[in-house]
């Protein structure tokens, strides 16, 4: 059984291989697109650049969480976040609310939004679980060890994959208990997230394992430093904006592993990437 969330992105969606999500930031210091859509109306017409480009849902964030980063206000938060997903729901854009706040996805949620995307997998506010039961909202369980400011020194990891997917599995357990239904979930193993590049690239290479868990996964590898730094000198990274192409090649073998969905800020390099492996005939399910 599926959530009826997720059947409509796929409605949205209208093609094979994983949907995407298109990112907007509104927040004056995200790693990527920081500063350029902290006016509502900008980030809705970027929103629904987005959708005009293909991504099937798109998602609204007001915290920033760089490696460092210092959390904004609840308040804050909300008046960066609420208006804008208000605006792109009321053009029937399916919304997710990129929040650690329980009191910031509901407010989301009231104002038309449709998927919760927590990066702290409901660890960071301890009210989030009871809300993601009560609203029945599918909700991104991204796998998580701690806040920005200090988070990449909990990197370490013997097994990072297995070690992911049990903190996942403990998550979801967390979260069944307080009475959410498996429909709602969606994996994610957090790239970036209390990793370093070596993390990434073996969590992206052990991708199956996380897919095998049973439920959606997500995957956010979008501008990540990893993808700056690969094939290049310590010192010589691609800067921001050219981190497109990277960026698809990972979003070419999320697709190959059969995820659900991958959230990025460059729509249109990732469609294609999924198109080639489409035609290829690459996707799991699909071989003829
Ligand atoms: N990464 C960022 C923000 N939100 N959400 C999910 N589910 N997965 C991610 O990997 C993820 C996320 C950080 O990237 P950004 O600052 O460029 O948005």
């Amino acid at each position: 059984m599926t959530h009826a969330v997720l059947d409509r992105v796929a409605a949205v969606h209208e093609r094979p291989g994983p949907v995407v999500m298109g990112v907007v930031n509104v927040t004056p210091d995200s790693f990527s697109d920081g500063g350029r859509w902290v006016e509502t109306d900008a980030a809705v017409t970027h929103g629904l650049h987005l959708v005009a480009e293909g991504a099937a849902i798109v998602d609204v964030g007001g915290e920033s969480t760089r490696p460092g980063a210092e959390r904004p206000s609840e308040q804050e938060e909300l008046r960066r976040v609420v208006p804008v997903v208000e605006a792109l729901a009321a053009q029937d854009v399916v919304v997710s609310v990129d929040t650690m706040r329980a009191s910031v996805a509901e407010a989301a949620l009231s104002a038309g939004g449709a998927i919760i995307n927590d990066v702290s997998g409901g660890l960071a506010d301890p009210r989030m679980p009871a809300l993601v039961a009560a609203s029945g909202a599918p909700f991104v369980v991204m796998h998580w060890r701690g806040h920005s400011h200090d988070m990449q020194t909990r990197a370490q990891y013997d097994d990072v994959v297995a070690e992911v997917c049990a903190e996942m599995r403990a998550r979801v357990e967390v979260l069944l208990v307080a009475g959410a239904s498996p429909e709602q979930l969606v994996l994610d193993p957090g790239i970036g997230f209390a990793k370093t590049a070596e993390h990434n690239w073996q969590l992206l290479a052990g991708l199956e394992q996380v897919v095998a868990l049973g439920y959606p996964v997500l995957l956010g590898t979008s501008r990540k430093g990893f993808l700056g730094s690969v094939g290049r000198l310590p010192g010589e990274e691609r800067p921001l904006d050219a981190r497109a192409v990277v960026t698809a090649a990972t979003s070419a073998r999320a697709a190959r592993a059969g995820v659900w969905c991958v959230r990025v800020h460059d729509v249109t390099a990732t469609v294609d990437a999924i198109d080639v492996v489409t035609a290829l005939g690459e996707l799991p399910g699909t071989a003829s």
